[in-house]
């Protein structure tokens, strides 16, 4: 790897001023967050305009006559809008508000899975998926007397693409993949594979859970049937997120959840649904959360998104390079192509007391097996301890983990 000598002209305390909890103090040090793969920080801005909702507009929204309500539901639209233009959508029905990439991968498995897949037919995912996009696809394929395939990785923890092309046929229905990996934060080559699977008629689902907080996302120009992520990993609260799905398949697809919100008629003897996006969107939704992701969008609007992908980049090469550096430490997850996730074992240490020690210099990172089991058992570790990076990190915060790392091969000499 090449010595990264100067970072990107990025303003980084300028934008650590914009996250109010970032100066804390945690364990009587500085907080070092370095735990943005599990949950991002939330801007004052987003802050703001979620308490502004609760305090100035709080009213249920697509219900009400009345000022309040009308305000809200003009509030959580906007929401949507901002989304469609963030990526790049070719229409806001195309997107549905969800809790998280949890829930829209379940709607998509339940929704889709339930239409389409059938005895026989297959289920492509890789080997390094979260358990959000294996367990739903797994349900189905129980259900359904369907085959899950797996898209193998190598040694770096890359995707194997010639095995990729095999496992396409006539019987695969769906190909399910995560854009960018949280356990290994491998980027995968997701347009090209997302063309291959065009050329057998297989629709693609992009878990983008770790690629949409970290670089521009154009869900037409990779040419995505489905794609999800959460707005808590991309500084929004929690409880926000969307699945984005081409008007030609959502339209095709029957309601996941039922109730207030979603119908058009309803007669004890039939009902009949509304269009997109109401026909996924049964029952309250969480609208200070949705308003919030609509004010997380334009705050990366305004910030220069591009730019602050390219620090971030340059920031997780000069922490691989300082850990590398580490004898004792072996890193987990050397793609050539990878964004913000640093994961790491140190020999003889558990990743929990890694994390346990990390914690007391005020360093948070993340310990366990990340949600992605197999990805464990393919690098044959029980966990990893996991730095993984935000816009708003800095070189300092990285020699501190450093020097953090050497405390612990110190303490367990
Ligand atoms: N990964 C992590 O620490 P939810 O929980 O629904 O917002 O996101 C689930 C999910 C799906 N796919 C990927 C690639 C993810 O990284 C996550 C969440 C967190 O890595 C919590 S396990």
């Amino acid at each position: 790897m090449t010595a990264v000598k100067e970072m990107s002209n990025w303003d980084v305390e300028k934008i650590r001023a914009d996250f109010p909890v970032l100066s804390q103090t945690v364990n009587g040090k500085p907080l070092v967050y370095l735990d943005n793969a599990a949950s991002s920080q939330v801007p004052q801005v987003v802050i703001d305009r979620g308490a502004k909702y609760l305090r100035e507009e709080h009213s249920n929204i697509h219900r009400g006559v009345h000022y309040l309500s009308q305000h809200a539901t003009t509030a959580y639209e906007a929401a949507r809008e901002k989304v469609k233009r963030f990526i790049n959508a070719k229409e806001a029905k195309e997107c549905i508000f969800v809790r998280g990439t949890t829930e829209g991968i379940n709607l998509v498995a339940y929704s889709y899975g339930r239409k389409f897949v059938g005895e026989g037919d297959e289920i492509l995912i890789s080997a390094m998926e979260h358990h959000a996009n294996i367990i739903p696809w797994q349900v189905l394929a129980e259900e359904k007397g369907a085959r899950i395939k797996v898209i193998p990785i190598n040694e770096r923890g890359e995707l194997i693409l010639e095995e990729y092309e095999n496992l396409l046929n006539e019987r695969t229905k769906i190909v399910a993949v995560a854009h960018v990996s949280n356990a290994l934060g491998t980027v995968n080559p997701v347009k090209e594979m997302i063309a291959t699977a065009h050329k057998f008629g297989v629709p693609v689902l992009i878990d983008a859970a770790q690629s949409v907080p970290h670089f521009p996302v154009d869900v037409q120009d990779l040419d995505a049937d489905f794609l999800v992520f959460s707005g808590h990993k991309m500084y929004a609260p929690t409880g926000s997120g969307v699945l984005y799905g081409k008007k030609e398949w959502l339209d095709k697809m029957p309601p996941y959840q039922t109730g207030g919100g979603m119908i058009r008629t309803v007669t004890f003897e039939k009902t009949t649904y509304a269009g997109l996006p109401e026909k996924f969107e049964a029952g309250t939704p969480a609208i200070a959360a949705g308003i919030g992701l609509g004010a997380a969008i334009d705050y990366l609007n305004s910030i220069d998104f591009e730019a602050a992908a390219r620090y971030e980049h340059e920031l997780l090469e000069y922490a691989t390079e300082k850990l590398s550096a580490i004898e004792g430490v072996k890193l987990i997850g050397t793609a050539r192509e990878k964004a913000s996730v640093l994961s790491f074992t140190i020999e003889n240490v558990h990743p929990h007391d890694i994390g346990t020690i990390l914690d007391q210099s005020g360093i948070a990172v993340r310990a366990g097996h990340h949600c992605a089991q197999p990805v464990m058992q393919f690098f044959d570790v029980p966990a990893t301890a996991r730095a993984s990076f935000a816009f708003y990190n800095t070189r300092e915060e990285v020699d501190k983990l450093a020097e953090a790392v050497h405390k612990v091969i110190e303490v367990f000499a």
